[in-house]
């Protein structure tokens, strides 16, 4: 049993004519420039593919254009390489593009190579000697200064075995990608092939993808079928992170698709004009002022944006910075995506770096934590991760924006939130939908619930509480439904307040009275208590007072909660005490006489008139005390 092959992609670096497509070539046998006028010119203006097997690598070969003018067609290919191939023509040794080319590879973070000593047969072995000596000098202290030099010609075959054997040993020692990732492609070619329609091609950064899924066209939004998947160059059944591939899609025109796009699966990410990340502008270039405007690149995209510096008013050059990018268009990036900038005008690459938040808020002068998430972010640990951008999100943040942020599958979010939760460091506040605030945030978020209750209370003396929307708008206005909620129970549940219905009481919160409301409380019951069946009317016992109309109503609504006093009717209050002599006398009246009695019997047993009687006999029946029963009640 062999083991899986390994996917490697090869990208080509290098000067115009020192032999990059003539190497793939060799190397591969497919020559790597497709367009006619790359054909007629003999040069390369866009990426070029081909592939090789050896010792069980499928490698996929990146060919880029060396002219100076096409330096974006080739940082659309430079993205999602593993090994740069760097190419050097032995009579020429390092020109502008070897070291531009040089720079985009170390700015995009490319981590191993291979340095090609090409057209050998040309030079004698001095000039040969001289040429790799240079080399060696210009890469000393990169990621290339142990990489292996090889001296190949293509014309004459020479040094092909023994570069292909590096080609091999260096591929096994490259990381492999993460095909169990969300699947995502950038797109760097578009085209229609006659009897299938639009394919698409491009570098398989993560996930793997089969005929028949659904994928989303971004940032458009577009949910589309894949009809067919070629990896490697061959029909495949599913093709892998870290593999060249083209994708027949089904229900689009190939011309509405463009490079630059991205296909992932659907519902993870989203586009972006804002963007945050660590810049590294190159000691050649100029000191970048704020708000210059860049070309920009990231994987096959590229727009003009504008860089804002993060703390400081201008980058110096060959220093690096935090820095603010808003984008032209919008564009579809990760965290620990890498980019290039490229000067506005002359266009000629002056640096490059990383994407920590690629769904960055607008720049802030009071947005004090941005550069302490940043600090967090760059550490790329998924665990810090999923704190910082918890604090920062103050209305709580849902599983699709956790994926939109991070890349992550569902399993390492909730892998990673279950962790945190366990450390204390954030809190699930709803599992469907899930729903994640930062422990400190929540904290943050019931402190202030009870400062708005104490204050509640404080001047509403005579109220038993406040409505859960009232309390919402003074402490939560703009804190998700789902928050709130979660914050009013974990206060009830650790006795800080109590919940009634939709009302909200601070824990012991006690209705204070001043000593003139305590005396017309105490009048109104009196007034009741007194007249026993026979009521006065509500208006005429409130306007004997002392308080104004307005707190002798909050008076009679405190007795009333109180259940001192009760409603029977609209404009009929009893006193508690009279009524529950009344059920006395019913139910005496049931043992001692009938257990059937009528309006006037009740009128009688009562000695009430009938304008107290009905009600009084209606709210009987209400209280199941009673059942009416034509012109009488059973009593029950
Ligand atoms: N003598 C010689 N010529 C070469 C070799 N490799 C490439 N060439 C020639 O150099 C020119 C440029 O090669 P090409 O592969 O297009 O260079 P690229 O621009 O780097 O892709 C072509 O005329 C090739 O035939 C080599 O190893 N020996
Ligand atoms: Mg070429």
């Amino acid at each position: 049993m062999s083991a899986s092959p390994k996917y490697v992609i090869v990208g080509t670096a290098g000067h115009i004519d020192h032999g990059k497509s003539s190497l793939v070539q060799a190397l591969t046998g497919t020559h790597p420039d497709r367009l006619e006028e790359e054909k007629r010119r003999g040069i390369t203006i866009d990426l070029g593919f081909a592939f090789l097997e050896e010792a069980d690598v499928r490698f996929g070969f990146v060919d880029v254009p060396g002219h100076e003018k096409f330096v974006s067609n080739m940082l659309a290919g430079a993205g999602g390489i593993d090994l740069v191939l760097l190419v050097v023509a032995a009579d020429e040794s390092i020109k502008p593009q070897t070291r531009e080319h040089f720079e985009i590879c170390r700015l995009l973070a490319v981590q191993r190579g291979i340095i090609a000593l090409t057209k050998s047969d040309l030079v004698d072995a001095d000039t040969l000697a001289v040429a790799k000596l240079d080399v060696q000098e210009y890469v000393r202290g990169s990621f290339l200064e142990n990489a292996p030099i090889v001296e190949v010609s293509a014309r004459t075959g020479a040094g092909l075995a023994e570069l292909k054997e590096t080609l091999a040993r260096e591929a096994s020692a490259a990381p492999p990608k993460n095909s169990a990732g969300i699947f995502r492609l950038p797109i760097d070619r578009s085209f229609s092939i006659k009897g299938f329609g639009t394919v698409v091609t491009g570098t398989l950064l993560s996930g793997s993808i089969a005929p028949g899924q659904e994928v989303e066209l971004l940032p458009v939004g577009t949910k589309l079928r894949v009809r067919g998947v070629q990896s490697g160059g061959k029909s495949s059944d599913r093709a892998m992170a870290g593999q060249r591939t083209a994708i027949n899609l089904a229900g689009i025109e190939h011309t509405a698709v463009k490079r630059g796009m991205v296909l992932a699966s659907p519902g993870r990410l989203r586009g972006t004009h804002r963007i945050d990340a660590k810049l590294e502008l190159l000691s050649a270039a100029q000191p970048l002022k704020q708000r210059t405007s860049v070309h920009f690149h990231c994987g096959t995209f590229e727009t003009i944006a504008e860089v804002r510096v993060h703390g400081r008013e201008v980058l110096s050059s060959g220093e690096k910075a935090f820095v603010h990018l808003r984008l032209q268009d919008s564009c579809v990036v990760l965290p620990g995506d890498r980019f290039i900038v490229r000067q506005f005008s002359p266009v000629i690459t002056i640096g490059g770096g990383v994407i920590l938040d690629n769904l960055a808020r607008r720049p802030a002068a009071k947005d004090l934590g941005r550069f302490e998430c940043l600090k967090t972010l760059e550490t790329f640990d998924a665990s810090k991760t999923l704190r910082a951008m918890t604090l920062r999100a103050l209305f709580g943040l849902t599983q699709s924006e956790i994926a939109s942020r991070t890349g992550w599958t569902d399993d390492l979010i909730t892998d990673t939130a279950r962790r945190e939760q366990v450390e204390g460091h954030v809190k699930t506040v709803s599992s469907s939908p899930f729903l994640l605030v930062g422990a400190r945030n929540f904290a943050e978020l019931k402190s202030k619930l009870f400062t708005a209750l104490e204050a509640f209370h404080k001047a509403n003396p005579l109220s038993h509480g406040i409505s859960r929307e009232d309390l919402r708008s003074r402490a939560a206005r703009r804190v998700r439904p789902e928050i709130f909620r979660a914050a009013l129970e974990e206060m009830a549940k650790e006795q800080k307040l109590l919940l009634q219905g939709e009302t909200v009481k601070r824990a012991g919160a006690e209705v204070m009275l001043l000593p003139e409301e305590q005396r017309a409380r105490d009048q109104i019951e009196t007034a009741f208590a007194g007249a026993g069946l026979a009521v006065p009317p509500v208006k005429e016992v409130l306007a004997q007072l002392a308080v104004e109309t307005k707190r002798a109503e909050k008076l009679l609504q405190l007795l009333l909660k109180e259940k001192k006093l009760l409603r029977v009717s609209a404009d009929l209050i009893f006193h508690a005490d009279a009524l529950e002599e009344m059920r006395q006398k019913v139910a005496t009246y049931k043992k001692a006489k009938s257990e059937r009695i009528s309006v006037p019997a009740f009128k009688e047993l009562t000695g009430i008139s009938r304008k107290y009687a009905i009600p009084l006999l209606e709210y009987l029946d209400r209280e199941r005390v009673t059942r009416r029963a034509g012109d009488e009640r059973v009593i029950l």
